[in-house]
């Protein structure tokens, strides 16, 4: 009995739906899955975590989806400078270390 096995071009353990051959056993290059949106791409599949950053200034603001297909306004972690606290806190400690001038 033969079973679908689908192409892993990229490596990262998940299929392209597009791209399958029927095989008795698993050879290389293919697997039994076929849940990657993006085959060229490793850092792409169904367990990418994207980084939300709707302002776009390459600060998440800490929320995530984890899903092949990247969201609107979504990055991945190593697109952005922080993947939490929307860059607020990296102001606020710059704003802190500013010398204090004592007035009045
Ligand atoms: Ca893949
Ligand atoms: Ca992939
Ligand atoms: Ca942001």
């Amino acid at each position: 009995m033969k079973n679908t096995y689908y192409r892993d071009a990229d490596g990262d353990s998940y299929g392209n739906p597009n791209d399958s051959v029927q095989a008795c056993s698993v050879s290389q290059g293919y697997i039994d899955n076929h849940t990657d949106c993006d085959d060229d791409n490793i850092v792409i599949n169904p367990d990418t975590v994207w980084y939300k950053d709707i302002d776009g200034d390459h600060c998440s603001d800490g929320n995530t989806l984890t899903q092949c297909i990247r969201p609107a306004d979504y990055y991945l972690a190593t697109e952005l400078i922080a993947v939490s606290g929307d860059c607020g806190m990296i102001m606020q400690i710059l704003i802190l270390r500013q010398p204090r001038f004592v007035t009045g």
